[in-house]
């Protein structure tokens, strides 16, 4: 064999090769050919076994060639292949087995809890006013629960508040434990840990009562509680802060009125209702035909809660306020019923 014999021949291979590989349809029969032309036994190994024969220079010449063949041969064999890839793909998905113009499965977001959201926009509030943001653990102690905030045993506001004790083991003294009825512990800690005045906090989180459970009741509520404490604070400071709370919260045409009311850890106490921003204080179905809905619980804060946490009450006075976030959240968008808020009902919780 010459050398133009040994080239032809492999250009013959190629060419061969390449009209029958264009007339493959499946990739069974594409995987026999490529056995066949380049395989370890294949019609190209072979042919290059016969270049042995050939003088050296030629052998040289001959050998790049069917390298090129070679390369030339498994391009088109990759090509192939992807195209009947393809083909295969584009057949099975148009047999409905898979639809790749479908839209895709929408990503569900989720949002905020609507107690989540009006717990946010009351603490922006008071924020915005200077309050600093602290939250406290929900097992606390009966000393600080009840006793730092003029609650002695026997007073009778525990029985509103004789609640969850966590270690009941039948004697109630300042050790026991339980879980908080309102967020007042927190803010006694922050008094006794404060070294510089004035004290200006916010405390939300969740609270748990004695309470039989109703349209307007649950046993366990989200609270959101403030206090403000320095030299020379007065009643006014309350009234001015709570009427700044109700406009930004309820709409800057509101008006506030404040009426007596009892809270152990207060004297005096107050509770301050708005005019129904549903009416404009006409009378309708939310605020009871009274044109007011009461809104929060406050007070100057009762000497012996200042005395017991360090403060000397001819020195400091204070403020504070507590509100029930569910209830807020039911004011704002009209919601009638508390337990909704604690069903975990998506058809509820989605719309807000
Ligand atoms: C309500 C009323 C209130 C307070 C909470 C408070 C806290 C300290 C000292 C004095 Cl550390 N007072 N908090 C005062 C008055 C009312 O809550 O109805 N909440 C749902």
């Amino acid at each position: 064999m010459t050398a133009e014999d040994a080239s032809s021949n492999i250009s013959d291979l190629q060419s061969r090769a390449l009209t029958e590989l264009e007339t493959l349809q499946d990739a069974r029969r594409l995987e026999d050919w490529r056995v066949v032309y380049l395989g370890r036994k294949g019609k190209l190994t072979q042919t290059l076994r016969t270049l042995g024969s050939l003088p050296p220079e030629q052998r040289r010449e001959a050998g790049q060639a069917a390298n090129r063949a070679k390369t030339t041969l498994e391009e088109a064999y990759d090509n192939h292949l992807k195209t009947l890839e393809e083909a295969s793909f584009a057949t099975s998905s148009t047999k409905g087995r898979l639809d790749v113009t479908l839209p895709g499965w929408p990503v569900l977001r989720g949002g905020l809890h609507p107690t989540t959201q009006i717990v946010r926009e009351i603490c922006n509030a008071f924020a915005s006013m200077g309050f600093q943001v602290v939250e406290g653990p929900e097992v606390e102690s009966d000393e600080y629960n009840f006793e730092k905030l003029n609650i002695p045993k026997d007073h009778p506001a525990r029985d509103m508040w004789n609640t969850l004790w966590v270690d009941y083991t039948g004697i109630q003294d300042e050790h026991s434990v339980l879980l908080r009825t309102h967020t007042s512990p927190m803010q006694a800690r922050i008094m006794e840990k404060m070294d510089s005045k004035p004290v200006r906090v916010i405390v939300p989180g969740k609270c748990y009562r004695y309470e039989a459970t109703d349209a307007t009741h649950e046993w366990h509520f989200f609270q959101v509680e403030g206090l403000a404490v320095d030299k020379g604070i007065t009643f006014a400071d309350l009234k001015g802060t709570l009427y700044e709370f109700a406009r930004l919260v309820f709409g800057q045409n509101r008006k506030v009125r404040f009426r007596c009311d009892y809270f152990p850890f207060v004297e005096p106490g107050a509770e301050m209702s708005i005019d129904c921003f549903l009416c404009d204080g006409q009378g309708c179905r939310v605020c009871k035909k009274t044109g007011w809905i009461e809104v929060l619980g406050a007070g100057m804060v009762h000497p012996k809660v200042l005395e017991g946490v360090g403060y000397d009450p001819s020195v400091y006075t204070g403020f504070a306020f507590g509100m029930g976030m569910e209830r807020m959240a039911m004011l704002k968008h009209g919601i009638e019923d508390i337990r909704l808020f604690y069903s975990n009902d998506l058809r509820f919780l989605k719309q807000f």
